[in-house]
């Protein structure tokens, strides 16, 4: 399902505005690591992932497992995108009886949702366990799995991690948000996560980095990681949070908030503007 990279810029673009849109209606949310990983969401979407949107449970999908909860935005207008419920639901978010929660929820029965999510550092050991599941049944589909640079200071991550490597789980590719920020500052601040590269590769894991906003560079790695042999991948997404909006870029203090509708409007604008 290859895409041009105009194509993917288009679609990120309007991936971007219903992020917005759906957060200024909601009135909360996390605006922030939403728009900055929108572009690695689109090229996994509409690049990456062998997926069916009519079908949502096909058997022989790709699985994408998002950790971060939080950027649920990003998903859902993903998924929308792509065809798997309407955009307009995407105005329901967080409203009460919404398939659309603030974290996601598959009691709720969203078509491409894989797992709930909100409770930061599980995401990995459920990406193990399919990865471990389509490796005894020789299954041919991939399992991603996307984390925040905050979400890895916590412990079960590296737990997971090296079950992971243990396992030779090369149907595996994990995906970490590297924007440098967390809810509180930055990552370095609060607790220093590097050398980043060298503790995923002590842990036996092979590692790609890329630029999270150049479709060349990520659809490119992804398609290196997937080729990784004997062992799990990892794409450490170098991100800039906000990205599309230059009053939220690299700002943490929008990790959690929404935009008005005042500045939605703006917002909006600024991400038409510049094509
Ligand atoms: C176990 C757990 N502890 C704390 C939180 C609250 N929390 C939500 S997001 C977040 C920061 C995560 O940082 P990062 O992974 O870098 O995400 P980003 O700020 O880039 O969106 C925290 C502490 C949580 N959801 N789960």
């Amino acid at each position: 399902m290859f895409r041009s990279v105009e194509e993917l810029k288009e679609t990120a673009r309007k991936i971007r505005i219903n992020i917005i849109r759906s957060l200024a209606v909601s009135g909360s949310g996390h605006t922030g690591g939403s728009l900055g990983l929108t572009d690695v969401f689109t090229a996994l979407y509409f690049g990456i992932l062998n997926h069916d949107p009519k079908n949502a449970k096909w058997a022989e999908r790709d699985r994408l497992i998002l950790s971060i909860g939080h950027v649920a935005p990003v998903l859902y207008a993903t998924l929308a995108q792509s065809g798997y419920f309407p955009v307009e639901e995407l105005l329901t978010l967080r409203k009460l009886g919404s398939r659309l929660q603030g974290h996601p929820g598959r009691e709720h029965g969203l078509p491409g949702l894989e797992l709930s999510a909100g409770s930061l550092g599980q995401g990995l050991s459920v990406a193990v366990g399919m990865a471990l599941a389509g490796k005894m049944d020789q299954k041919k589909w991939h399992v991603y799995s996307v984390h925040g640079d905050g979400e890895l200071q916590e412990g079960a991550i590296w737990e997971a991690a090296m079950s992971a490597a243990h396992h030779k789980l090369d149907n595996l590719t994990a995906i970490v948000d590297r924007n440098g920020v967390q809810i509180d500052g930055k990552t370095s601040d609060v607790m220093e996560i590097e050398p980043l590269t060298k503790k995923w590769s002590a842990f036996g894991w092979e590692v790609f980095e890329c630029d999270g906003h150049s479709f060349k560079d990520i659809v490119s790695t992804f398609n290196r990681a997937k080729a990784t042999i004997g062992r799990p991948s990892v794409v450490i997404a170098h991100t800039i949070m906000g990205k599309g909006v230059r009053e939220i870029e690299g700002d943490y203090h929008w990790h959690g908030k929404a935009p008005s509708e005042e500045q939605a409007t703006r917002f909006i604008k600024e991400i038409q503007d510049h094509s």
